[in-house]
């Protein structure tokens, strides 16, 4: 397999951490966002969306978007699993996971915020800001769900790592990028330091990644 990925793509990081989670072996094609590659004309052939992750199979079948590569990668490779079994279990797992892949991830991606300067004269300083207002909003979903539900265990639910833990570790990264803190979200913090204490999602962290500055 081949993952279009880039070191601070907050969905390419979900999707190498559920391939290091499957132990699912693939090759790195880099795409430069801060240089714009994604919108090169050879990427826009593998994705005309212009947009990373992108998975290629070997037989050339081209995957797309986060959580619809990590919801077939947990169909076609079941151990370990990253739903649960029940139904209901299944629904707060993926509803977990939508904070960050639905409603706060893209408000916040390269292509709204440009937008936010071109279109709307949004400086630095309010493109930051407003950075920081939706990754802070979707942490405080996060910690009022977590907080309050009996099915919240060690990880965002129960006992065993699921796809919520790998949206939930996105988002906390990309909030840490942006210089946020999780002081205020303990259950939060909580689960973030237990799933990167898995060398499996460290090893697939933003600056840990070819291409992250050292310094960041
Ligand atoms: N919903 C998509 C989001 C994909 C996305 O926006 N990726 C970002 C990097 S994390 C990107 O490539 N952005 C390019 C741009 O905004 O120009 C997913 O989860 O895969």
């Amino acid at each position: 397999m081949k993952l279009y990925t880039y070191w601070r793509s907050l969905a390419t990081f979900r999707v190498r951490m559920t391939l290091n989670l499957k132990g699912v072996a693939y090759t790195p094609i880099y795409v430069d966002l801060d240089a714009g590659q994604q919108n090169a004309p050879q990427f826009k052939a593998v994705n005309p969306q212009m947009v990373i992750p992108a998975l290629v199979e070997d037989d050339g079948n081209v995957l797309y978007q986060s959580m619809a590569i990590m919801e077939y990668l947990n169909e076609v490779h079941p151990a370990p699993p990253l739903l649960p079994t029940d139904p209901r279990g299944r629904a707060r797992v993926r509803a977990l996971s939508l904070i960050t892949v639905a409603d706060s991830h893209p408000l916040i991606v390269p292509r709204v915020r440009n937008h936010l300067g071109n279109a709307l004269g949004l400086d630095d300083a309010g493109k930051i800001a407003w950075v920081r207002h939706w990754f802070a909003a979707g942490l405080d979903a996060y910690e009022a769900h977590l907080a309050r539900d009996k099915a919240t265990g060690t990880y965002c639910h129960g006992e065993a790592l699921s796809m919520a833990d790998v949206c939930l570790v996105s988002h906390v990264a990309g909030h840490r990028v942006f210089k946020g803190t999780i002081d205020k979200h303990p259950t939060v913090a909580r689960i973030y330091e237990r799933c990167l204490a898995d060398e499996r999602i460290a090893s697939a962290q933003p600056l840990r990644q070819p291409g992250a500055p050292a310094d960041h």
